[in-house]
């Protein structure tokens, strides 16, 4: 087959940049390994900066958001018994949305079937070619058929498992890593939520996080060791931990129920550089993981949509290049702001074992500076908001 972009991944950023092109015209197929069913099953992010609203309206999957989503104009940071409001509208004029990375995906799927786009599921066996000349492809098995799909360009949005940052020799990438020694064990629960708003809570016993997904779906996570395993964790232990970890007042709030999902995701920071390698270029979670701290992960790999679609349409259009030939450069100028912000917060909310008696007090200073100045919550809303 033969189109003008071949994208490997149909998650969140390989969908919103197939549709996104093909708003200007431009062609392309998604070459997917998983069934749609299975991509739909996946329980990930839930916070949507603005600039990723704008992107997703943009590229004409915003109805259902603006229907569905739910804005949230702060945030409340805890430690032991102190809590901080962060008044994300106040501070920086933005809020943020809840809507989960599911409905996103499902969003962008039905924008594709209604364009007619081209995802192809159950792919196997994706290998990149001559991406250092004019005329990359991408072979694959698909159907009980070998295939290949030409291009202009080739674009990695298979995540951080996938086959397109290998394709970068070795010798030509250059990656930055530090895996954290813990996880998040996450439960999804038709109960409403502790709260209006999300709650970041860090306590002596670790980390834990209150979220949301609509009135009466729940999502919660608390710090996990590595070793463990969520079938260990029945759903009473997780709720008596919980209630250990957030403010009194929302632990006697608490509405449990039982867990209709329960996972557990490790937490890594990594960046590979550069995100391009002559007709590739490197999307999303194939080329950066954050901790999910920050609410980062997504709304980063969003941004790299946004700069991408853009290089690509004034190539085909104009025929300019510089969009294309700075697309590396300005994604992880956005990509380390993104990993500062969320190793930040991540240090901030959560019991390292190794952590000594110094470290403790200057989290709790750290903590301390965002409770009594405004300045230090205006910096921690910005990098929330999104620094779009
Ligand atoms: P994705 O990983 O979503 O999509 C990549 C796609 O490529 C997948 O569908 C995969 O099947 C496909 N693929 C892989 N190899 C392939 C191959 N060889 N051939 C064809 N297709 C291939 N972010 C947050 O902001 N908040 C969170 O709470 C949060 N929780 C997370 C929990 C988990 C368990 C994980 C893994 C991530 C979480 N993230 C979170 C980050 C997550 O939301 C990602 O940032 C987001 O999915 C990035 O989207 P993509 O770049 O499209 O990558
Ligand atoms: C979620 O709702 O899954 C969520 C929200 C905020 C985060 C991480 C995860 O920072």
């Amino acid at each position: 087959m033969r189109t003008q972009v071949v994208i490997i991944g149909g998650g969140p950023s390989g969908l919103l940049l197939s549709q996104a092109l093909s708003r200007q015209g431009i062609e392309s197929v998604v070459l997917e390994r998983r069934s749609r069913a299975h991509v739909l099953g996946r329980i990930r992010a839930g916070v949507l900066e603005h600039g990723s609203c704008a992107l997703l309206r943009r590229a004409g999957v915003g109805a259902r958001l603006e229907r569905e989503g739910i804005r949230h104009d702060g945030t409340l940071i805890a430690r032991g018994d102190r809590a901080v409001r962060i008044d994300l509208r106040d501070l920086t004029g933005h809020s943020v949305t809840v809507y989960g990375q599911t409905e996103v995906t499902r969003d962008l799927y039905a924008a594709r079937d209604a364009a007619g786009g081209t995802v192809l599921h159950d792919v196997a066996d994706v290998a990149l070619h001559d991406l250092d000349g004019d005329a990359p492809s991408v072979t694959f098995r698909h159907e009980g058929r070998d295939r290949r799909a030409a291009g202009d360009f080739v674009v990695g949005c298979d995540g951080f498992h996938g086959p397109s940052r290998q394709a970068i020799p070795a010798a030509a990438r250059r990656e930055f890593e530090r895996v954290y020694p813990f996880g998040w064990l996450g439960v999804l629960s038709e109960t409403p939520p502790v709260d209006a708003e999300l709650i970041y809570a860090g306590s002596d016993r670790g980390f834990a996080l209150c979220s949301m997904r609509n009135a009466n779906l729940s999502r919660y996570y608390v710090q996990c060791d590595l070793s463990d395993r969520p079938e260990a964790w029945t759903d009473d232990a997780f709720w008596d931990e919980l209630r250990r970890r957030i403010p009194p007042a929302q632990a006697e709030a608490l509405v449990i129920g039982p867990s209709i999902e329960k996972s557990i995701a490790p937490l890594r920071s990594f960046v590979c550089e550069p995100m391009r390698r002559g007709r590739l270029f490197l999307c999303g979670d194939a080329a950066h993981i954050v901790p999910p701290t920050g609410a980062k992960g997504l709304n980063l790999a969003l941004s790299d949509v946004g700069l991408l679609q853009e290089a690509l349409g004034r190539h085909f259009s104009v025929g300019d290049k510089e969009g294309i030939d700075r697309y590396s450069e300005r994604a992880l100028a956005a990509v380390w702001k993104a990993q500062r912000f969320s190793w930040w917060f991540t240090r901030l909310l959560h019991r390292f074992a190794d952590e000594t008696g110094f470290d403790r007090r200057l989290r709790a200073a750290e903590f301390a500076a965002l409770c009594d100045g405004r300045a230090a919550r205006a910096a921690m809303a910005e990098s929330y908001v999104g620094l779009r």
